[in-house]
């Protein structure tokens, strides 16, 4: 079995499955090359980005060898302030994980597993045995623990207000067959689906493109309200409504005023199937703070005319409705409200529960909204596992961090915050591991982090690439790509299309190795092997995995091919659940609230939360309310541009960011900054220009888009170029390629969620005037020979 799965990888052409975050390929390799990658035939929109895919394996920017910084090879952790300056020296995989594992144990015994930072955040390749994330927790817990995060930088706002609203923080949405037939209007509020469906947290057939496809053709009128015109918008022909960034909960607001105002507010529904309703009535027609949120109110903040807000209102409460809101509208301060007040909205309009009505959440997202497959999802190997090793020092401090906390949380050992009800004292880091994920890349405010990034003594990065996050480590150590290891992955995290397999198509790229191995090899030296393999190779643990979900088939009448014809064709396609096509969110809760009740302190949608109301948040209160950003443009204090930063068709987050395909996208060498024509004239800013975009956070060097894509004042640079600091003469620093987090502002959503802020702040823009400094990020880094 062995032998034919690891089949020579030199033979001349080798073809096979790769699973990808963007999709299944079909692989060619010819002398050990890949020399073709095709999408498969059921695909239904192939990704735009797999040209960059194919170069991925050889972009200049691969780690090949282990590397240690040669400050900390010298002189040890003294030497941290010099991270991300140093040279880089080459040793070899024995001194690196040797070197890695004695300073795991210096950790555990001189400040136990409460200084040992293991989270490791991010978006790793998605086979199940390679999870590079799920290797690292996995290892640490049997060591004694690590500090973990809780929440994501996807959902942490929805994630948390949800589950007191509705009783769960995804919930399921409508079937996109049933808002096909029964939809009169569909809102796009803050999404753009045709670009984030590009991609699933394990990999995708893009199931949902051919409904995109049918609502175009449909007589159904679509509505795009975002600060940015979306591709969807384009796509779909929708009509544009574009607030201020940040203010889509005024706009609600004042659509609410005018459903009270007209009589059109569904009291019934209001009556069974909410809670707290009168509260923010209250609030609403200004009884509690003298302040009605009239649509007159609402024009001021959002920017959108009085009238469009009664029109808008109207068209929503006249003709069957579906919302469909994304998630880049809670990264924003104040991002627990949106939803919230969205659920209210739909509450008002009394669609939610009927076909085609109410709210969906994650239409934008690994295609939900799209039928369910019927077959057996996979398992894998579990990350949080009993401690093998004795605990040597007592934990000091909170066994976990809201996620995007931890720089504030390096910065600040001992602090105490406030999350979600609960006060948590900050651990004190000594130790980082990250693998599979690019902090320099998704952590707001990255000069902040720089500074936080130098508190703790040792930090080692796995990766492919050379990323910012791994040029500012102690230690690197080189991983595979998917094309150059096997693995196992499920097709669709919420559709659940099958099984895929990963076939090794290349021959590994320098040294680096599979993740599975690096973990293993660490767990020898911390003498917890055998537990942590349980006597597996990587191919036992494949095997296993797809033999155990068989197993799980069979039991429910399923009956999967063998392994072995698995393994051959790549793929298992599980058949559509009908009766999924047919599902209605919060259908059985509408005819029967009493014996269907969500799981909610009222078991109703909570309207007003007594138990967030006891809290006693000044920032998120018991009931959703819209308030002011500290920066916008409504609160300019010292730079008149909003900022905004979502996804990129181009990448995900940073990935593909070091291929000559994604760098294409790029204005010369940079990241694109889109302006408005009138913000771009009153600048003398044309398109190609470079320019420099800077606030108190920092400054970075952008290739300018003028495109009245954008509102007149709101200015976007797309979330994953690299971030590539250079000093200036002055001391400052200068990002001088376009990473979008050197704008953004490292406050917490609220005391709530204490999410993440990606959508938020202000900024100026002006042509850059000095000597262009040239773009390095993307260059091989030569590590130098040992002394
Ligand atoms: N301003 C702004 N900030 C944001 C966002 C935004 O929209 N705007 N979005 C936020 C969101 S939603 C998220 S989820 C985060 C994403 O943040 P991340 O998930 O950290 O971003 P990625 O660039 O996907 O980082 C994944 C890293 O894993 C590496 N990798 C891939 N495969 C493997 C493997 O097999 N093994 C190992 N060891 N490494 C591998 C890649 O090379 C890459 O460096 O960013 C957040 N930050
Ligand atoms: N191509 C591609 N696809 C991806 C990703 C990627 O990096 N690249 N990342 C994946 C991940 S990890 C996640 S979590 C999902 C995230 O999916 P989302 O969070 O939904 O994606 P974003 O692009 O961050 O935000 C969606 C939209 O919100 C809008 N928006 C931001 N602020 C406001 C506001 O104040 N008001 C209104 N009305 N709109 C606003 C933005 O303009 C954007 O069009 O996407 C996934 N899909
Ligand atoms: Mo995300």
């Amino acid at each position: 079995m062995t032998e034919s799965i690891s089949e020579k990888l030199s033979s001349d052409v080798r073809e096979g499955t790769s699973v990808t975050h963007w999709g299944i390929v079909k692989t060619t390799a010819v002398d050990g090359k890949i020399s073709k990658i095709e999408p498969i035939p059921e695909d239904r929109r192939p990704s735009p980005n797999l040209k960059a895919l194919a170069e991925l394996p050889y972009a200049p920017s691969r780690i090949r060898y282990p590397m240690v910084r040669e400050g900390y090879f010298k002189e040890g952790i003294s030497s941290r302030d010099r991270r991300g300056e140093d040279k880089w020296i080459r040793v070899s995989w024995e001194e690196a994980l040797d070197l890695i594992a004695s300073e795991l144990k210096r950790i555990y015994s001189e400040y136990g597993p409460s200084a040992v930072f293991g989270q490791s955040y991010g978006w790793k390749s998605p086979g199940t045995v390679n999870s590079a994330s799920t290797l690292q927790r996995r290892l640490l817990s049997l060591c004694g623990g690590y500090v973990s995060g809780v929440n994501s930088y996807s959902t942490a706002a929805i994630g948390t207000i949800l589950p007191y609203v509705v009783g769960t923080g995804d919930p399921q949405s409508t079937d996109w067959n049933v808002v096909l037939k029964n939809s009169r209007r569909v809102v796009f509020w803050g999404t753009d689906p045709i670009v984030t469906n590009d991609i699933d947290w394990s990999t995708t057939l893009h199931n949902y493109f051919p409904y995109l496809e049918k609502l175009k053709t449909s007589d159904i009128k679509t509505i795009d309200i975002n600060p940015v015109r979306t591709e969807t918008g384009e796509f779909l022909g929708s009509e544009w409504i574009a607030p201020k960034p940040g203010t889509d909960c005024a706009l609600m607001l004042g659509m609410m005023y005018e459903l009270e105002c007209s009589g059109k507010t569904d009291k019934n529904i209001l009556q069974n199937c909410t809670s707290g309703f009168e509260v923010f009535q209250d609030h609403l027609l200004g009884k509690s703070d003298g302040i009605p949120k009239s649509p007159e109110w609402a024009s001021e903040i959002t920017g959108i005319p009085t009238d469009k807000i009664h029109s808008l209102t109207h068209e929503l409460a006249d003709n069957r409705t579906m919302i469909i809101m994304g998630w880049g509208i809670q990264r924003i301060q104040y991002g627990e409200q949106p939803h919230w007040m969205a659920f209210t909205l739909a509450s008002m309009l009394g669609q939610i529960g009927l076909p085609g009505g109410g709210v969906g959440t994650n239409y934008h997202y690994s295609s939900g909204g799209c039928p369910f497959h019927i077959g057996p999802m996979i398992g894998g190997l579990a990350s949080r596992v009993e401690p093998v090793l004795p605990r040597l020092k007592p934990w000091k401090g909170s066994a976990y961090i809201p996620v995007m906390r931890f720089a504030d949380c390096f910065l600040n050992p001992g602090k105490t915050i406030e999350h979600n009800g609960k006060r948590l004292t900050y651990p004190d880091i000594r130790m980082v591991m990250w693998t599979g994920g690019n902090p320099f890349a998704h952590q707001p405010e990255t000069n902040r982090l720089l500074s936080a990034w130098k508190k703790p003594e040792t930090i080692v990065v796995t990766d492919c690439f050379m990323t910012a996050t791994a040029r500012h480590a102690d230690i690197v150590l080189p991983a595979q790509t998917v094309f150059e290891h096997n693995d196992i992955c499920p097709i669709g995290t919420y559709t659940n299309d099958g099984i895929a397999a990963n076939h090794a198509m290349i021959a590994p790229i320098g040294e680096s190795r599979s993740d599975y191995r690096i973990y293993s090899e660490l767990a020898r030296r911390m003498g917890v092997e055998q537990e942590f393999t349980l006597g597996l190779d990587e191919i036992g643990w494949i095997q296993a995995i797809y033999q155990e979900a068989k197993n799980r088939g069979l039991s429910s009448g399923i009956q999967l091919p063998t392994f072995e014809e698995f393994w051959s064709k790549g793929i298992v396609f599980y058949p559509e659940d009908e009766t999924s096509k047919e599902f209605v969110a919060f259908e059985e809760f509408r005819k029967d609230p009493a014996n269907h009740p969500l799981r909610t302190e009222s078991g109703k949608i909570q309207i007003f939360s007594p138990r967030i109301a006891s809290y006693g948040y000044d920032d998120c209160r018991g009931y959703p309310s819209y308030f002011e950003p500290s920066e916008s443009l409504n609160n300019k204090k010292k730079y008149p541009l909003a900022y905004m930063s979502g996804k990129s068709a181009h990448r995900l987050h940073s990935q593909l960011d070091g291929t000559t395909h994604t760098a294409s996208h790029n204005i010369g060498d940079r990241e694109p900054i889109w302006i408005h024509p009138d913000n771009a004239a009153e600048r003398g800013i044309q398109t190609g220009d470079v320019v420099l975009v800077r606030n108190d956070r920092g400054n970075v060097l952008a290739g300018a888009v003028v495109t009245d894509k954008v509102r007149k004042d709101v200015v976007l640079i797309r979330h994953g170029g690299w971030f590539e600091p250079q000093k200036q003469a002055d001391g400052s620093t200068l990002d001088v390629h376009g990473n979008a987090n050197t704008l953004t502002m490292d406050v917490p959503t609220s005391k709530l969620a204490c999410g993440n802020v990606a959508s938020s702040g202000l900024v100026e823009v002006e042509k850059f005037q000095g000597v262009l400094p040239t773009v390095k990020i993307r260059e091989e880094t030569v590590p130098q020979p040992k002394a």
